[in-house]
């Protein structure tokens, strides 16, 4: 990037894109629909309280969670875009129980899974919170889309990324070459390159976890927690930093250097938060920026899904921090 040039994401994805001749542009598409859902998005939270859009929607979502105003405005504005584009054959929400097909795109190469608006119980305390999303390529581009197509392990992603609407909006993503992240310029309404090629640090000294859940961790979990409380000669002073927002916690961490905890516990063994659209593009992105992503046992772009909506246990963030971890759970 050249000194004191502004490159705007949707010129950096045409240099991406022109970097593979045979590419038809369908990818840059849903780039671009993906980026004006965001812009949207992005007006909608920070008119929220003006314009009556916050609280309770009054339906529950497919996880039995209250649905928030946001959460659904966000899911038909996405939908309705990468609808427009016919680049994509289908979409995997987390606000929809079923699999929504795009009209006239039964051709199209692309599914996309994503959380449209992923804490929302922060929306109405003006905490940050963000659009998640995750894209494959169909496996069967000659015949109809079957659920092999869709529940593809995470190492099969070619392209993830968020939006997180925080002190700034920014678009952070990954198609396999490095992670890159634009800031919103309200001014021009541009996203601009702001952190070209981050690195998440090998070591860092935050943890973040929900440790009102601590009494039912499993013993591996909290011995590791107890360790981060620690303080001695062998050990830096670790931070405890927990937004309840898993993409306001993972950006911080991903700039700062840190580990991000959502543990099994009796009642939830499998944890909360979703694999395919939470916890794959999370884990395609740190990995991409140098960190790492666990179920506990596995890597968590290697897990084989087997449900739409399946949840998992999830460690992620600094290479060393996760690694520590591990010890402790082996
Ligand atoms: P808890 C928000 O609902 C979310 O899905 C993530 O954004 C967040 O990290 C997590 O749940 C918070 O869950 O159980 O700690 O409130």
């Amino acid at each position: 990037m050249k000194k004191n040039s502004i490159t705007t994401l949707n010129q950096f994805i045409s240099d991406q894109q022109n970097m593979f001749p045979f590419v038809q542009g369908s990818l840059s598409r849903i780039f671009r629909d993906l980026q004006l859902g965001a812009k949207m998005i992005n007006r909608d939270v920070r008119q929220a309280g003006l314009i009556d859009i916050l609280g309770d929607f009054g339906n529950t979502n497919v996880q039995g969670e209250e649905q928030k105003k946001l959460d659904v405005i966000s899911n038909e504005v996405f939908i309705k875009l990468l609808e427009m584009s016919g680049d994509c054959v289908c979409i995997l929400s987390e606000e929809s129980e079923d699999v929504h097909w795009c009209e006239g795109a039964e051709n199209a190469k692309y599914i996309l899974a994503m959380d449209p608006l992923d804490g929302s119980s922060n929306i109405d305390v003006n905490a940050s919170i963000g659009s998640i999303f995750s894209i494959y390529k169909r496996r069967s581009p000659n015949q109809a889309v079957t659920m092999e197509d869709i529940l593809q392990p995470g190492n099969c992603q070619v392209a993830a990324g968020y939006i997180i609407y925080g002190t700034a909006t920014m678009f952070v993503y990954t198609t396999g070459s490095g992670v890159n992240a634009f800031t919103l310029d309200d001014s021009i309404q541009e996203f601009c390159l702001s952190h070209p090629d981050i690195q998440i640090p090998k070591n860092g000294k935050i943890f973040s976890v929900n440790e009102g859940n601590y009494a039912d961790f499993p013993e591996s979990y909290k011995n590791y927690i107890d360790y981060c409380k620690t303080t001695g000669e062998s050990k830096k002073t670790y931070s405890a930093r927990y937004i309840g927002s898993l993409i306001a916690d993972f950006h911080r961490n991903l700039l700062k250097g840190g580990i991000y905890l959502y543990p099994p516990t009796l009642s939830a063994p499998n944890g909360k938060l979703r694999l395919l659209y939470e916890c794959n593009p999370m884990a395609f992105l740190i990995e991409q920026a140098g960190g790492k992503a666990t179920n506990g046992s596995i890597r968590i772009m290697d897990i084989q899904p087997t449900e739409l909506h399946q949840r998992t246990p999830v460690v992620i963030g600094s290479e060393n921090m996760v690694d520590e971890f591990l010890t402790y759970n082996k």
